[in-house]
Formats: structure tokens, C-alpha cells, sequence
């Protein structure tokens, strides 16, 4: 009961058969929105998108059976939103501290066409000191499509706001082994599963029998996840965008994750969209930087 108290200073922002505020798991409060098409959930913790799926129709987004809910832990699934860096810092957090804070719901709009869209604000605590000034507004759009855009504006006069950002998407499929990402032919990638060695992504689709963990540079092109199981495609469509990353944690990596369940590699597939590695960012004073993810599913 502990979190009522933080759901309440949001509860005006409830849109009536849209956009319900609630307790989720682990009493960190959850935002349920209902769209014509779809239904979706989203933790201010993170601002992270925990579930979206088309109505009658397996979820898009995956989330461990195992994942943590609390304030000082990552959730394992969905969307987290990773800023202002990618991977390892010395003595911080993996993946930078965005999707470890509270955010801010800041607006929420009801959309004609039968949506709703809902606005993030990171507080300004979130690496203070550390960091040069910026904000960062998270926007969540739920219609027939998931889109979302992470908007991080250099607010400083430092000329070398540099950060990395990336929307670490993990999707459900239904059997791994029947699984081909298609569209990351001819892109290089540091393929951190074989110690960062630079390669070239050779045949048309990527599939999946050992652990997948690579990073591929200077590609915006859309990746389509074709699942023979559940004979559906998901599109991952992504403008402001450079890095596509793909992970499969396979069999010994899922084994290590405490919060992640020993088989859960054969239900899910990570497609991440974002700037990363030799395509991180650098953002002069007062401009803005825009990562915009549009997720959707086709029959096959
Ligand atoms: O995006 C892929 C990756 O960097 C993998 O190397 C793996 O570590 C994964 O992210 C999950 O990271 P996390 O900190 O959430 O356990």
C-alpha cells in the first residue's frame, strides 16, 4: 500500500475507458491503457512499457515471469528505456540510470482516431552533478501501433552533451527456433558474444541457435521479426536512430540472470533501436534529439 501515495498526485491525468492509473507489481504504480485495438502497460518506474498487445492476439512485448518490481532494479521485459549510456560504466549502473528512476506523467491525450498518448517526464534529480544539464520527456502513443519517442534536449551551454540512448525492446515469439529477423543485411556489427570481434551481417535473416548478442552500426532501416510459430511478423520501424541491436541470452546467459526464467529464451527476442557505440550521440546547446520506435504485427 506503501505507493498510493505516488499514484495519487497523477490520478488527474485518468482518461475515462483510456488511461487508468493503478497498483502493479511490487506497488509501483501502473498506467493501463486501452485503445480501440489494443491494450498496453506502462510503470512510471522507467517509464517503462511492460506490455502491448492487439486485442485477442498474443502479446508483442515480452515480460519475464521472473522480473524484479522494484525501485532499485531494472524490469526484465517490455521497453526499458536505456539513457545516457549503453552497456558497462564503472561504477554505475548497466545501462544507464533512466530506466532505474521514477518518471513523471505529464500529459495524457485522448486521440480521435480511438488512442491515447501519454508524456513522460524524467525528473531532474536523474543524474545530477553528473551530467550536463538536459531533459528528457518520454511519449507513449497506444492505437493499432505502439510508438514511442524519447525526446533528450541539451539545456546546458556544454557543447559536448555526448549520450547514448537506445529502446531495448523484447518481444514474445512462440518458438525461438522458428524465428528470422530480416533487415540487417550487409550492416557491420560488434558481435559482443565472440568478444566484440567486428563483422558483416551476410545472409538475408538472422536465426537464432546459440547466444545472440550483437550490435550493428549505421543501419535505420526497419527490422521485421517473422515468427513461423505464431505466423506473424512484428515491424520494428525507427526514425533518429543508427544502432540496431538483437539479443537472444540462449541457454548458459539465462541460466545467470536471476531475474529471468531459465527456459524464457525460447519465448523472446530482443530487437533494440538506438544510438549507440560509434553512432552515440553529441548534442550542441539547446537542441533536441528525437528516437522515435513504431511497433506492429501482421499475420504472415
Ligand atoms: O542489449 C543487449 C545487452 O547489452 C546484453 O549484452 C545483455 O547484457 C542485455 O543487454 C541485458 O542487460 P541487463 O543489464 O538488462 O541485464
Amino acid at each position: 500500500m506503501a505507493h498510493v501515495n505516488a499514484i495519487e498526485p497523477f490520478r488527474r491525468f485518468e482518461i475515462p475507458g483510456r488511461v487508468t492509473l493503478l497498483e502493479g507489481n511490487g506497488d509501483l504504480p501502473k498506467i493501463e491503457v486501452k485503445s480501440d485495438w489494443s491494450h498496453a502497460e506502462i510503470y512510471l518506474h522507467g517509464a517503462h512499457v511492460t506490455d502491448f498487445r492487439l486485442n485477442n492476439q498474443p502479446p508483442i512485448l515480452f515480460l519475464s515471469q521472473c522480473s524484479r518490481f522494484a525501485g532499485n532494479q531494472a524490469i526484465r521485459g517490455g521497453v526499458p528505456v536505456i539513457f545516457p549510456w549503453f552497456g558497462p560504466r564503472e561504477g554505475e549502473p548497466m545501462h544507464g540510470f533512466a530506466r532505474q528512476t521514477g518518471w513523471e506523467l505529464h500529459e495524457t491525450t485522448s486521440l480521435p482516431e480511438g488512442g491515447a498518448s501519454l508524456r513522460f517526464t524524467l525528473p531532474d534529480v536523474a543524474g545530477a552533478g553528473m551530467w550536463s544539464q538536459f531533459s528528457a520527456y518520454f511519449v507513449v502513443t497506444v492505437t493499432d501501433k505502439l510508438t514511442m519517442e524519447l525526446i533528450v534536449t541539451n539545456t546546458s551551454r556544454d557543447p559536448q552533451f555526448c549520450f547514448d540512448n537506445c529502446l531495448h525492446s523484447y518481444f514474445t515469439v512462440g518458438d525461438i527456433t522458428k524465428v528470422a529477423v530480416r533487415g540487417l543485411k550487409g550492416a557491420a556489427y560488434l558481435d559482443k558474444a565472440d568478444g566484440y570481434a567486428q563483422k558483416t551481417e551476410e545472409p538475408d535473416e538472422i536465426l537464432v541457435s546459440s547466444e545472440v548478442d550483437r550490435t550493428y552500426m549505421d543501419t535505420a532501416g526497419t527490422v521485421e521479426i517473422i515468427d513461423r510459430s505464431l505466423t506473424r511478423k512484428i515491424l520494428v520501424e525507427k526514425e533518429g536512430s543508427n544502432s540496431t541491436v538483437v539479443w537472444n541470452p540462449w541457454i548458459a546467459k539465462s541460466q545467470q540472470m536471476p531475474d529471468f526464467g531459465n527456459d524464457e529464451y525460447k519465448q523472446m527476442i530482443c530487437v533494440e533501436s538506438g544510438n549507440v557505440a560509434r553512432n552515440k550521440l553529441t548534442l550542441p546547446p539547446g537542441r533536441s534529439h528525437v528516437l522515435k520506435v513504431t511497433l506492429s504485427s501482421a499475420p504472415l
